[in-house]
């Protein structure tokens, strides 16, 4: 299941033909389940991953517009190759890093995750991809930072939302250094054993399963380590409504909606909404994470 990075994965590379289906079997097996690693152990119910097409052609992206069809139709204009993620603040190698050698000799996994919009909708991906953890390690963190930084490329002539200024761009998105260390958490690199759609924040995004999705900062440029936490989009655009923190938490609504419940995409018009789960499912992983906070107060 784990293998070197490459620019040029495919599905083959990282499944062994036949165990894509049995593994998903072997999720309601703990034994097998603790073999075959955190993305299967973690799992209490069978995660059924959404089509590709469910996954590629819904998406939240902003740089390219408002609505959820505007990336699938704009984001192959996006550049991606060649492509470089600048490191800079409280790192011991600072420096502008070819991807390549950013994730140079790292294992790309797969891991099926389950997805949570603030929005109310949700889905399960099967992601490819390197713990953060392992590139933070790369670059070396430095004693004082408490922080991580994330920036999304700003392409004008690619992104139609860009030139509308519907939001203020760069997208920047920001995790606590435990959070960012934390094995659930992902750069991607890829889904389906493919390299990442456009649309999806290629060629590399973050994935924080336990966070609602705008945490999950697309087509990342810029990775700052500080000391302060850092100002982040959402937050910044309206505060009362997004957090820093922004924990899946069923118990806490968004002051606009409830968020006890999801429509799982892909479940058909008369789909019934499904329960949304504390921390997304993930809450025996990450709720030590919060020990001591009171999470109603950290939208
Ligand atoms: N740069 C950037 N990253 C972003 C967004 C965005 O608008 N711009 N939207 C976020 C939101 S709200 C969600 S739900 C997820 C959607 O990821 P997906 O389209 O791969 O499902 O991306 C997140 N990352
Ligand atoms: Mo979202």
């Amino acid at each position: 299941m784990a293998h070197r990075w490459r620019n040029d994965l495919t599905r083959a590379d990282v499944t062994p033909p036949g165990l894509w289906t049995d593994r998903r079997r072997l999720l309601v097996s703990g034994a097998a389940a603790a073999a075959l690693g955190p993305a299967v152990a973690i799992a209490e119910e069978r995660l059924e991953p959404n089509s590709f097409e469910e996954i590629t052609t819904y998406n939240n992206f902003y740089e390219f517009g408002y609505d959820k069809t505007d990336p699938v139709r704009h984001a192959a204009a996006m550049v991606t190759e060649p492509w470089s993620v600048r490191v800079d603040g409280l790192v011991e190698r600072p420096g502008e890093y070819a991807l390549a050698e950013l994730l140079e000799g790292l294992e790309a996994e797969e891991r099926i995750y389950r997805f949570r919009c603030v929005e109310g909708w949700s889905r399960v991906v099967p992601w490819l991809g390197v713990e953060l953890a392992d590139v933070l390690e790369r670059i070396g963190v430095r004693g004082e930072a408490r922080y991580v930084a994330f920036e999304t490329t700003v392409q004008p002539d690619a992104m139609p939302g860009v030139r509308r200024g519907v939001l203020d761009f760069p997208y920047v998105e920001g995790l606590r250094l435990d959070e960012a260390r934390h094995p659930l958490t992902l750069l991607a690199t890829g889904l389906y054993g493919q390299p990442l759609p456009n649309q999806n924040g290629a060629p590399i995004r973050l994935v924080v399963p336990w966070k609602y999705g705008f945490k999950s900062t697309k087509s990342i440029v810029r990775i700052t380590l500080v000391a302060e936490q850092p100002p982040t989009t959402w937050s910044r655009m309206a505060p009362q409504e997004y957090g820093f923190y922004a924990n899946v938490n069923p118990n806490v609504d968004h002051p606009r909606w409830s968020q006890a419940t999801e429509r799982r995409i892909g479940g058909g018009l008369f789909s019934r909404r499904q329960p949304t789960l504390m921390f997304n499912g993930y809450e025996s992983e990450v709720a030590s994470l919060y020990e001591g906070m009171d999470l109603s107060r950290h939208y």
